[in-house]
């Protein structure tokens, strides 16, 4: 099967099954959840669910082991990205194509829809554990890798330095570690949490860190090459705003060219240690291609 079609299979298992797990209720308390939906279906390329499954399948063991921590990233992810463009954070209008959550429902119930979404990744990650006790350690381990990669020591702390080092001068090494922490931590996540399921020995757990910590900086160089250049009707996000908000970016460092270059190496690393695992390989070596070509 080709890449895209593939990526296409993963992405509309992922779509039904976040739709599965939240429902409207009729309660007095509904809004919460249209404003939870309204951000979790927006769209979304889905990146950190399909690695989750796709390392899974990759390992040769049933995809559907890992949804509940697939879609519990996902949500994570779509929490983060609510809140990152609140006005006290980076201030957008549009997310995904649409306008952005603070925009449809008002700021209160776009933090509280961010909690909420946060929240529930874990309630279904428990719930996961507590349905089926197989593999619970692995389970609960899988759990730890996420909290931990959302948390100060991950997402949450590499948010913390982009806020604080607006307008101010950075050093490569901080720009890196930033965002080896606000975006990288939630793309080595899910790779991790997957190998950890499917109960991988230590040096495929080594590789694949390896394969994800570049993705990942791949992943982000590709971010800020499309916010400098990207076409907002296939973004659905305004280009130009890290530029508008004073942010250091690997274009903004490097220069367009030399980013391009440093996207590219990174991708072949990424490759390098891939190829290392004795394992069904195919969708995350084309992944990284997709990384880097991707328009959106
Ligand atoms: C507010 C706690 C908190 C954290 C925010 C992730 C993040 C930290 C901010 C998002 C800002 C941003 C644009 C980061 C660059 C990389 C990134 C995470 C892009 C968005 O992810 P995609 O491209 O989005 O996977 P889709 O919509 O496809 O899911």
């Amino acid at each position: 099967m080709e890449f895209k079609e593939k990526y296409n299979q993963w992405l509309n298992i992922v779509n039904a099954a976040l739709e599965n797990m939240l429902e409207e209720k009729d309660n007095p308390q509904k809004n919460i959840y249209r404003a939870m939906k309204y951000s979790l279906e927006a769209g979304g390329k889905r990146l950190r669910p399909i690695l989750t499954l796709a390392v899974c399948d990759s390992f040769g063991q049933d995809y559907k082991i890992a949804m509940p921590y697939a879609c519990a990233i996902e949500m994570i992810h779509t929490y983060s990205l609510i809140h990152d463009d609140l006005p006290a954070m980076d201030n957008d209008d549009y997310r995904r194509g649409k306008l952005t959550n603070h925009k449809v429902f008002g700021e209160a119930m776009a933090i509280l829809a961010g909690n909420a979404l946060l929240n529930y990744a874990f309630e279904i990650m428990h719930q996961d554990m507590l349905k089926n006790k197989e593999f619970l350690e692995r389970k609960i381990k899988a759990a730890c890798i996420i909290s931990n990669a959302s948390g100060v020591s991950g997402m949450i702390g590499g948010q913390v330095i982009d806020i604080e080092s607006q307008n101010k001068e950075m050093t490569l090494e901080l720009v890196e570690y930033m965002h080896s922490k606000k975006t990288g931590a939630l793309i080595k996540a899910p790779v991790l949490a997957a190998a950890v399921l499917c109960d991988a020995r230590t040096d495929e757990m080594k590789y694949l860190e390896q394969y994800a910590e570049k993705i990942g900086l791949a992943f982000q160089i590709k971010d800020d090459i499309l916010d400098f250049e990207g076409d907002f009707k296939v973004m659905g996000k305004l280009s130009g705003n890290d530029a508008a908000n004073n942010k250091q970016t690997f274009v903004t460092l490097y220069g367009l060219d030399k980013a391009r270059e440093i996207l590219y190496k990174t991708a072949s690393e990424a490759l390098k240690y891939i190829s290392k695992l004795n394992f069904e390989s195919h969708f995350l070596e084309e992944l990284v291609d997709y990384i880097v070509t991707r328009d959106k």
